[in-house]
């Protein structure tokens, strides 16, 4: 079914209801456990753009889950956030939750809506297609179906998959939560299948950073939006030659499908022969820009380019910091530019490794940006997974080590995840036209992200991306020439 005539259905379904079901149940569900720092926890998810918690508290005797509960509730409306009770309507019906999730054991849905009132959501978990059938015949306003994968949290005996879910995804017309063993990089897989949300419960909750798991699995349903799909805001330079900078970002984003916006920290009068010079902006006017393109357009992923000074890079990490939901940062460490001017600020580096650098969702330094944040050279590909993990442990959630600059016949890029070291080759090709490469590569990355790619998926798309566009340059100036952004986007596309 496509995504639209999903989506009308869902307003279909949810018109008839008032109050709390107005709200459809899509994106991240989380689900609580029974583990030590619940509250924290959800918090941090929250950050991330949680849209519905289940308070699902198996052992616990009812006075201790009255207590929790509320106080998961005031969380969840401080928040914006669905708050439904599982299993339990008394608990539900007592904490005034905004629903209730029904087990195939849990009574009918009938029952619970007399007890509960005609406003609440109510939720039936589902394994197969005639449960999915009969719950939606009894009245039920969401599905629970699972499981996807094998889980730890809870011991399944059903496992649909997402074959399962593609096969019932038709056969109903209501949201379905897909659940069960679903992480970051599974989740695609079953939106593909049909899921209008995921419900989770150790990929966040166990995760030492329950926002960025949730902001990552928030991302993924941006996969099903139109075009452009996803936002991108590009904080950088400008370039006047066009091939890298801020120019080089926008014209990234929009040709591979993404919406672009930009904030700019300093122009360069610049050619593909060099820098000539550069007029850095007030950084009271580089946080303006930041505001008003923050406060209005739903950003997804940010891409950081040349922050030029360490004011900037200090207005900026604290208006990242500041942000009510965590936007993903790409953090591109622009230092110099390809001709060798330096276009940040000699002083800065130790400001970017304490204040920005924890902050990146994605770092992606070159070999001499590495060299510099790590302070000693790297000449092989071992030194460059060290570099990647110690970089890691100095606050980035992922880093790619790009090794463009060392030689050999092909161009290897290491990307350390904080668990697992992925490389991506490409063929080397020897050419003076690399004016732009990284601005290009980090904004590809940071645009496929934005639309609903996993982060291996979106590297590996973004690597075949910049590889294409230096294959393709065609001679323009006397220098170092720009990718042709153009070409490779429409091979990309192909
Ligand atoms: N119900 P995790 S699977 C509560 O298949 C629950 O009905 C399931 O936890 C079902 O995200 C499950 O850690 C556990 O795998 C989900």
């Amino acid at each position: 079914m496509s995504t639209q005539t999903r989506s009308s259905l869902r307003l279909v379904q949810l018109s008839a209801k008032t109050n709390a079901a107005d709200r459809s149940i899509a994106g991240v569900y989380l689900i609580t456990d029974q583990h030590e720092n619940l509250l924290e926890r959800v918090r941090r998810a929250m950050h991330g753009g949680v849209q519905t918690v289940q308070y699902r508290a198996k052992e616990k005797p009812y006075e201790a889950c009255l207590e929790e509960g509320a106080a998961l509730k005031r969380l969840c409306a401080a928040h914006g956030v669905l708050f439904i009770v599982n299993d339990d309507v008394r608990l539900a019906r007592e904490l005034d939750a905004d629903g209730l999730h029904l087990g195939q054991q849990d009574g009918s849905v009938a029952a619970a809506r007399e007890l509960l009132g005609p406003d609440k959501i109510i939720g039936v978990s589902t394994h197969n297609q005639e449960e999915a059938r009969t719950a939606e015949e009894q009245g039920a306003d969401y599905l629970g179906f699972g499981a996807m994968y094998p889980t730890g949290s809870k011991a399944v005996t059903q496992i649909p998959g997402t074959a399962g879910l593609t096969a019932i995804r038709d056969k109903v017309r209501l949201p379905i939560v897909a659940i069960g063993g679903i992480s970051p990089s599974n989740a695609c897989r079953v939106i593909d299948a049909g899921a209008d949300a995921v419900a989770v419960i150790s990929s966040v909750l166990s995760a030492s950073c329950p926002d960025q798991a949730v902001a990552e699995l928030r991302l993924l349903f941006n996969r099903t939006l139109p075009f452009p799909r996803g936002t991108v805001l590009t904080v950088a330079g400008s370039d006047s030659s066009g091939g890298a900078g801020i120019q080089a970002d926008l014209k990234t984003v929009t040709l591979l499908g993404s919406y672009g916006a930009s904030v700019l920290t300093a122009l360069t009068a610049q050619n593909t022969r060099g820098v000539q010079s550069i007029h850095g902006l007030p950084p009271s006017f580089v946080k303006d820009q930041l505001n008003a393109v923050l406060s209005d357009l739903p950003v997804d992923v940010i891409k950081t380019g040349m922050l030029h000074t360490p004011a900037i890079i200090d207005m900026l990490a604290e208006q990242l910091a500041d942000q009510p939901r965590l936007v993903p940062t790409v953090v591109d460490p622009v230092m110099v530019a390809t001709g060798g001017t330096h276009l940040l600020e000699r002083d800065a580096v130790a400001i970017f490794i304490r204040d920005l650098l924890p902050q990146a969702y994605l770092l992606t330094p070159n070999l001499p940006e590495t060299e510099r944040l790590l302070n000693r050279r790297i000449t092989t590909l071992a030194e460059m997974e060290q570099a990647a993990r110690d970089l890691h442990a100095l606050g980035a959630a992922n880093v790619l080590v790009k090794g463009g600059h060392l030689t050999g016949s092909e161009a290897h890029d290491i990307l350390f995840d904080g668990s697992t070291i992925h490389r991506f080759n490409a063929e080397r090709i020897f050419t003076s036209a690399t004016h732009g490469t990284g601005c290009t590569f980090a904004s590809a990355i940071a645009s496929f992200l934005a639309q609903g790619e996993p982060l291996v998926e979106a590297v590996r798309r973004a690597k075949q991306f910049i590889t294409a566009a230096i294959r393709l340059a065609r001679p323009l100036g006397k220098g170092h020439g720009p990718v042709n952004h153009y070409l490779a986007a429409k091979e990309t596309d192909q």
